[in-house]
């Protein structure tokens, strides 16, 4: 439908409510099975709201998938249900544009079918049960494989794309989206493929946060990995409390914006009673500031809605549209933005750096080790808390210990996360040398994660894949200079290896800054002669990188530097926070630390500053 250029002429028309109209029919119970018992109601209600002025029409599939047909009894059937309802779509949808086809007025005038999937009525970030955090009734690998199946139906019964809609936990949708990329996989050669993809996200109430607390910018940061369609909002509210929130939307989405919101909030009867005239008026509003794309109607909403909004929507100028879109498709271009509850913008052309909380990580600090080991992730997450009051934006999580099952660990641990808004609020760097570990943070975070770390170090083939599945996944990566011939400590070495990892991954189509280079910090002061140019070596290679490799970030463990002066805090601070102010000046993005432990620069003692900028920058061989 991209190719086909309507999102950029006019406002294109989506229908509006399936269940107000099966009501009106008098069906009640599980609205999908009327796809196969009452395909002629079905299909007569898409032609009403295709008479009614729709461009799309959606599926009555919503929840034609086994998660919510399990509570019909009807799981084994869901596949059947999706196609049946994607089959009756498309007929009416072709049987339309055959009578267009004759029509002088509208003789090109196509409708598009939409393919429905709702989110499950379960959340994969919020525990079911307050008093078992680390539980949850539905995971990742069963969301993504219920879509996949229903995608594959809804794509067998023809329709032109997908839209995941009512979305209210950004960990849902990138299981869908999981599912998605596995058809895009499976039908290369499908026409459709990449299938096109709508977002709609339904938030809480007017603060125009999820059901899980996010904001409608860091939802987007977290599924703007898959190339979509049009992002946006349906359902939550009416067509009024709707337009400040579609409004933001439009200040930071850089794809077509999509609006269809309730016939109002409903009354006391549950019934929705927002007038045509209401809401085309209010949606006329939000479309004359040029904030949408696509504009329906949800919950409540009938032909006599949709025709009202259809016409409402005539002769609005382009302009401001137009220029919306021309803005926001190169705004952020570049700029890596990661998520929690909240968006982490870390702009690599502004001279900010990043901190990266280092406390939760089992191998870096023995108190959080003892409190994992002891199972009290309630007390665990306070370090993180701890971390994060201390300026940390991300933080670095890792459970790589023999004497743990790192996997259920880190699974508890960002499960712990999710269900605590003071830690939920930052971004997540998932730190392991277990691949299975890897995956389990991925997949049970609901914001946009950055995965420490990938290598080359077991050859090529093993690294391209490793970046292709955390793309999919929806995270941005770290890449150590380390190869199939070990661990890069000098200059020459790092340049080496991340010239070559720069080149595969932008091969591999890896966006630049999705790609974070770590050049090794490594330990100084130790009283071996090989390690005197380690901080340098680092330092330069930062910024060799930052000069050659467009767009590419950079990071460190910087406590690493001093392990030579474990026991000497005083000593170990001045040097990390000496050591920062060169390696940021030279180019460093972000950096792993203790934040509550960093100097001010020009605040270390002098005579100190002296020796530990002797020892970093090997500027005396006796220091
Ligand atoms: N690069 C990347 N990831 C990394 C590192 C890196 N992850 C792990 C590590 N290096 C960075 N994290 C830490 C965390 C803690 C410490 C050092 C590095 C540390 N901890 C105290 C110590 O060992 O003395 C612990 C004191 C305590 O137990 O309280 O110094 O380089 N990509």
């Amino acid at each position: 439908m991209k190719q086909d250029g309507r999102i950029g002429k006019r406002i294109l028309i989506l229908d509006g409510a399936m269940g107000t109209m099966l009501q009106q029919h008098g069906l009640t119970g599980n609205s999908e099975a009327f796809n196969l018992t009452h395909p002629e109601v079905i299909g007569a209600i898409h032609r009403e709201y295709i008479d009614a002025g729709a461009d799309i029409i959606e599926t009555n599939t919503f929840s034609a998938h086994r998660i919510s047909q399990r509570d019909h009894g009807m799981a084994d059937q869901a596949a059947e249900l999706a196609r049946a309802g994607a089959r009756i779509a498309r007929q009416a949808a072709d049987e339309a544009q055959a009578r267009f086809a004759e029509d002088p007025a509208f003789p090109h005038r196509r409708v598009y079918v939409a393919g429905s999937i709702g989110p499950s009525n379960r959340s994969l970030t919020i525990a079911p049960d307050i008093n078992d955090p680390a539980r949850r009734d539905l995971d990742f690998d069963g969301m993504a494989a219920a879509c996949l199946e229903e995608i594959e139906a809804l794509a067998e019964g023809g329709v032109d794309l997908i839209l995941l809609e009512t979305c209210f936990d950004a960990l849902n949708t990138k299981a869908a989206l999981y599912a998605v990329q596995r058809w895009n996989e499976a039908h290369p050669d499908d026409p459709r493929a990449p299938m096109p993809v709508i977002v709609s996200v339904s938030v809480s109430d007017k603060s125009g946060r999820t059901l899980t607390g996010q904001t409608l910018e860091a939802f987007y940061t977290a599924v703007c990995h898959y190339p979509l369609t049009a992002f946006g909002m349906n359902c939550s509210l009416g067509s009024e409390d709707m337009a400040p929130l579609i409004r933001e939307v439009a200040r930071f989405c850089p794809v077509p914006v999509i609006c269809y919101p309730n016939a109002g909030m409903p009354n006391e009867m549950g019934d929705y009673d927002e007038k045509p005239a209401q809401m085309a008026g209010n949606l006329r509003k939000i479309a004359l500031k040029g904030s949408v794309d696509i504009v329906g109607g949800c919950c409540g909403s009938t032909p006599e809605h949709i025709c009202a909004v259809a016409t409402a929507m005539q002769d609005l100028p382009l302009s401001s549209r137009q220029s919306r879109l021309k803005r926001l498709e190169t705004k952020d271009n570049g700029v890596l933005t990661v998520s929690g509850l909240e968006p982490v913008r870390i702009d690599a052309r502004s001279s900010l750096f990043t901190n990266i909380g280092e406390r939760t990580n089992v191998a870096g600090s023995r108190k959080f080790a003892r409190l994992i080991a002891a199972g009290d992730y309630e007390a665990a997450l306070q370090i993180a808390v701890r971390q994060i009051e201390d300026g940390a934006r991300i933080i670095d999580i890792n459970m790589d210990d023999a004497m743990l099952d790192s996997t259920a660990c880190m699974t508890a641990f960002v499960r712990h996360i999710q269900n605590d808004p003071a830690v939920s609020r930052a971004a997540l760097m998932i730190d392991s040398s277990h691949w299975e570990t890897i995956l389990a943070g991925l997949k049970n975070a609901q914001g946009k994660c950055i995965v420490n770390s990938i290598s080359l170090k077991e050859g090529e083939a093993v690294f391209l894949e490793k970046a292709r599945q955390i793309r999919a996944l929806g995270a941005a990566m770290v890449v150590m200079a380390f190869d199939e011939k070990g661990q890069a400590t000098t200059f020459d070495r790092k340049v080496e290896i991340c010239r070559r990892a720069y080149r595969l991954l932008t091969g591999a189509r890896i966006p630049p800054e999705e790609i974070i280079f770590d050049v090794n910090v490594l330990s100084v002061g130790t009283g071996i002669p090989e390690h005197d140019r380690y901080a340098v070596d680092f330092i330069e290679a930062v910024r060799w990188i930052k000069q050659n490799l467009p767009g590419a970030y950079t990071s460190g463990g910087i406590s690493n530097l001093s392990f030579a002066f474990r026991g000497n805090n005083t000593v170990r601070e001045a040097m990390h926070s000496a050591f920062l102010y060169h390696a940021i000046r030279a180019g460093l993005d972000m950096g792993i630390v203790n934040p509550g432990m960093l100097q001010v620069y020009d605040r270390i003692e002098p005579d100190l500053l002296r020796c530990v900028e002797d020892v970093i920058l090997d500027r005396d061989p006796l220091a």
